[in-house]
């Protein structure tokens, strides 16, 4: 058996202290073994946090710009590895490998654009009410950040947390899901080679109870950012004390199609936002909210695409949509299938376990569905989509609202004042108009409303908020006691 991988902890890979270790397994083929991880427990995530504490004051006191100059090394050997990153991700993770490449690419946008912001980093100046008195906001470090991160987006959502922290100068402790360590190992590796001094990342494979929730309660650490689970995010929120908690946690996302939409385009959208990454991305389309008017057509059409749909390894060009995860996430898609049928929804097409190797689902798609229905308002995190039928605008964005998510979200019309309207009538951080409802650009700020999170968005230049403090600074310069608020005139 091969070597297990180890931790990082103070510049050093490192076995963790229960010297136990656990497997991390290819789902389109459980046989092959990716590889075998730390454990990490408590010993070893106080560890990393006190590495992170003796890293963070000359960290954070390097100019940001030079903290940047690592992050565009970092994001060059990104794209030279892009290719082999990209298939040891599908390999670990089991998406399609064109998919596994816009990860990896996702991954290398967010580090350049943190490194470049690495010269930005922006406050900003006001006038005081006061004479030969200066007034500004500058961005301070939070401290020590504790980063855990889900498997789905296994390079490009760590990046999203790591890359923005580093240049914001705090020190990191990283708990990537046991569902994709070595893609965690292989980017903590990059950082490494660009050139990060030791202690400003640690990375802690291991349980989400003793080595994630460790870093949630520790004193010390400063922040959470957190992606994953609702029920997760809601006991990290209650753990965590006095930090700054940033938490992403699903969505139940809709595309409406009316009856004026360009149907082919709303077929291409939906089948790419539903079935896409096998339906497992917190934009996933699970709910498709379509005007009676064209419902008939649009299922028919729906299926005659479905149907082509070619289940596979990933590896293989061919393969339009990979396994799930894992075994328990096969056997949630099922069980979501029997509730499905169980509430009266109508099984269109899918709805089994293909007899491959691997955790492999069938595309499925229930119609006649109503919006109080378990799937038509629970995460599934599958290839599962739910036809509600609406008879007009109105009841197609009280549909969309009808969920206690509020990520992601999208609507086809050619209909402006309907497009519009969508845009300000829907409760979600993140609503398309004619396109589907995952897609996101790292730019752009990216979270959601309602149960779907709390704290700043991530990405964009709402991602240096999440990792950076605000402080506020007056400068005096006119020799004498001047009071604000009171020696006003
Ligand atoms: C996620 O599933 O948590 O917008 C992230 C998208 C991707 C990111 C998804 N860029 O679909």
């Amino acid at each position: 058996m091969s070597t297990p991988y180890k931790l990082y902890i103070d510049g050093k890979w490192i076995n963790s202290e229960s010297g136990e270790t656990f497997p991390s397994l290819n789902p389109a083929n459980p046989k092959d073994i990716v590889g075998r991880f730390q454990l990490g427990n408590e010993d070893d995530v106080n560890k990393a946090v006190d590495a992170a504490e003796r890293a963070f004051k000359k960290w954070s006191e390097t100019p940001a710009p030079k903290r940047g100059q690592i992050l565009f090394r970092a994001a060059q050997m990104f794209r030279e590895r892009k290719e082999e990153l990209a298939r040891l991700l599908t390999r670990e993770m089991g998406k399609v490998i064109t998919e596994a490449r816009g990860d990896v690419q996702e991954a290398i946008d967010m580090t350049e654009y943190m490194a470049g912001e690495g010269r930005r980093m922006f406050g900003y100046t006001t006038p005081s009410e006061l004479r030969d008195k200066f007034c500004m906001t500058i961005r301070m470090p939070i401290g020590i950040c504790g980063l855990i991160t889900p498997w789905n987006f296994p390079i490009a959502i760590p990046s999203w947390k790591i890359m923005p922290a580093l240049i914001c100068g705090d020190t990191v402790v990283f708990k990537p899901s046991s569902d994709t360590p070595l893609c965690a190992i292989k980017l903590v590796e990059i950082l490494e080679k660009a050139g990060l001094p030791k202690g400003v990342l640690n990375l802690v494979t291991g349980p989400g109870e003793a080595a994630g929730m460790t870093i949630v309660r520790h004193e010390k650490v400063r922040a959470i950012s957190f992606t994953g689970h609702r029920d997760t995010g809601k006991t990290i929120l209650k753990e965590a004390g006095l930090k700054k908690v940033g938490l992403e946690l699903g969505g139940k996302n809709g595309i409406i199609v009316m009856d004026d939409a360009d149907l082919n385009l709303a077929l291409d959208g939906l089948i790419w936002g539903g079935y896409g990454t096998t339906g497992q991305r917190c934009t996933a389309a699970s709910r498709v909210i379509v005007h009676e008017k064209i419902k008939e057509k649009f299922e028919k059409m729906l299926v005659n695409r479905i149907k082509k749909l070619k289940l596979g390894n990933g590896l293989n060009p061919k393969t339009d949509v990979g396994p799930l995860i894992n075994k328990a996430a096969q056997d949630k898609s099922k069980s979501y299938v029997d509730i499905g049928l169980e509430e009266g929804g109508k099984l269109l097409i899918g709805g089994k376990v293909p007899r491959m190797n691997g955790f492999f689902f069938e595309p499925t798609l229930f119609t006649d569905c109503s919006i109080d229905m378990r799937i038509s308002q629970e995460e599934i995190f599958g290839p599962i989509v739910s036809l509600i039928p609406v008879k007009d605008f109105d009841e197609a964005i009280e549909a969309m609202n009808s969920v206690e998510y509020g990520l992601s979200s999208s609507i086809y019309t050619k209909d402006m004042r309907k497009a519009f309207l969508a845009i300000q009538r829907i409760e979600a951080g993140i609503t398309y108009i004619n396109s589907s409802t995952i897609g996101a650009e790292v730019h752009l700020p990216f979270g959601g409303v309602k149960h779907t999170g709390i704290g700043t968005r991530e990405a964009g230049i709402l991602g240096i908020d999440e990792f950076s403090e605000v402080k506020t600074v007056y400068v005096d310069y006119s020799g004498k006691l001047q009071k604000a608020q009171i020696d006003i005139k």
